[in-house]
Order: structure tokens, then C-alpha cells, then sequence
């Protein structure tokens, strides 16, 4: 495809700032002493709020050619919201990007459809990249099939973000996360092409042809291969497997 593609490490609740720096470090290395052209693909980490000034300092003394995000932001943009953390605190921190709407957010902390779509547009409005997740459950998938769920949450994450935005999608079937059973290639591509249009109708051919749309659940280095494969499948959204430093090294590798 055309699009450069994006490997990315969610850590969700792991490694703290002392950790992440010699995570990041190690990674850096093996991918250098592996010769990986960073011109073929963009490897990111999402670690914690609490790391991201760790990972931040370490990134730019060294001139790592790793990118990194935020797993969340707030909505808001300041104000009385306690234990939120805003776009323009992630930017000045020189995130990239930001995950919103991933599966155990929309279950554990009650993230509907509407409030991840202003989680996007406030990504947006700070100049930050979204990563928009969406997935079915097992349940979803029996009654409604595949794609019914990450079309409707796509298209409301959508309605409010404005012309030209620049986002990446992540297909995450909750069923494949953290399960060890990752859904086929197949199973990914057919749901992504699904992505793809509705990225269409909502945001016009050129988004369409342009935005990245990721599989993410239980992606690992003997697997990535095969959902690269998928002409729809621009890059994984990786947890478990992306918290070994050789592992994720791999799986950026997915090339070689
Ligand atoms: C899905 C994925 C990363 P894992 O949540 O976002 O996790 O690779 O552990 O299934």
C-alpha cells in the first residue's frame, strides 16, 4: 500500500518512568543494530502519562527515531476535572499521538461512542494524531456480525472531526484482545475495507486513501506478517507482545 506503516506499542498499565527509559533504550538499540530503515515504517509507544516526560527526554538527547503517544486524553481542555490530563499538556510534551476509545476504556471507564468522538476532536484540535479504536465483542459478533459495531463507533468518531484531520483507525475485536486468538487476516482485512468506507463517506476519497487503519489483538512477531499482507491493514496495535523489547523489535521487523 502507500501508506507507511505504523507499528505501535500500547503499554496500558505497565512499566513505570524508570523502566520506560531502559524499555525504550533497548529498543532503540536492537532496531539500529538491525538496520530497520525508519523510512519503511513508524514504530511508536504509548506509555503512561507518567513515563511520557522520561520517554520524551530520552527520544530527543538520542535522536531516537521512535515515535510515542498518550493511551487517553481528556475532552476537556482545562478546568476543574480532576485526574484528567488535557491534548495541550500531551502536545507540549511533543506526543504525536493519542489513543481514544480503546475497548477496556469503553468498558471499565463507561467511554460511549459520543465521548470518544470528542476525545478524537480534542486530539485534533491540539494538533495531536488519534488513534481511534473500535471492535466488536463476541457477543456483537454473534448477533450482528463483524463489522456492524466498528462501523457505527467509526462513523460517530467521525461526525465531529473537521476536513483534512489527520487520525489513524485501529480495529480491535474485544474478542481478540489479550486472548492469544487473533482474528485471521482475512477477518481483519474484511472489516478494515468496511473502515475504509465509511472513512469515505465521511471524510471524503483522499482521508480514505490516506488514513492508516491498524489490527490490534494478540499480534505477535509470527503473525504481523501475515495481516501486513492485507492491502487494507496498515500496521498493529500491539499489547502484551509489545512489552518484550526483542518481541516488539520483531514485529517492527515485520519486513525482514
Ligand atoms: C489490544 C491489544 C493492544 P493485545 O488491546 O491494544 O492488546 O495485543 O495484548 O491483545
Amino acid at each position: 500500500s502507500k501508506r507507511t506503516p505504523l507499528i505501535a506499542g500500547n503499554w496500558k498499565l505497565n512499566l513505570n518512568h524508570l523502566q520506560s527509559i531502559a524499555f525504550v533504550q533497548k529498543l532503540a538499540w536492537s532496531l539500529q543494530d538491525a538496520r530497520l530503515d525508519f523510512r519503511t515504517v513508524d514504530v511508536a509507544v504509548f506509555p503512561p502519562f507518567t513515563d511520557l516526560r522520561s520517554v520524551q527526554s530520552l527520544i530527543a538527547a538520542d535522536h531516537f527515531p521512535i515515535l510515542f503517544g498518550a493511551q487517553d486524553l481528556s475532552e476537556h481542555d482545562s478546568g476543574a476535572y480532576t485526574g484528567e490530563i488535557s491534548g495541550a499538556f500531551l502536545k507540549a510534551l511533543d506526543c504525536r499521538f493519542v489513543i481514544v476509545g480503546h475497548s477496556e476504556r469503553r468498558a471499565y471507564h463507561h467511554e460511549t461512542d459520543a465521548i470518544v468522538g470528542s476525545k478524537a476532536a480534542a486530539a485534533i484540535r491540539h494538533g495531536l494524531v488519534p488513534v481511534i479504536c473500535v471492535g466488536e465483542t463476541a457477543e456483537d459478533l454473534e448477533t450482528r456480525g463483524a463489522s456492524a459495531v466498528p462501523v457505527e463507533q467509526l462513523g460517530v468518531a467521525l461526525e465531529g472531526l473537521p476536513e483534512g484531520a489527520d487520525f489513524v483507525v485501529a480495529y480491535e475485536p474485544v474478542w481478540a484482545i489479550g486472548s492469544g486468538r487473533a482474528a485471521t487476516p482475512e477477518q481483519a482485512e474484511s472489516v478494515a475495507a468496511r473502515l475504509r468506507e465509511v472513512i469515505e463517506g465521511a471524510m471524503g476519497p483522499d482521508a480514505a486513501a490516506r488514513t492508516r487503519i491498524l489490527y490490534g489483538g494478540s499480534v505477535k512477531s509470527d503473525n504481523i506478517a501475515s495481516f501486513l499482507r492485507e492491502p487494507d491493514v496498515d500496521g498493529a496495535l500491539v499489547g502484551g507482545a509489545s512489552l518484550v523489547v526483542e518481541e516488539f523489535a520483531k514485529i517492527a521487523r515485520f519486513q525482514s
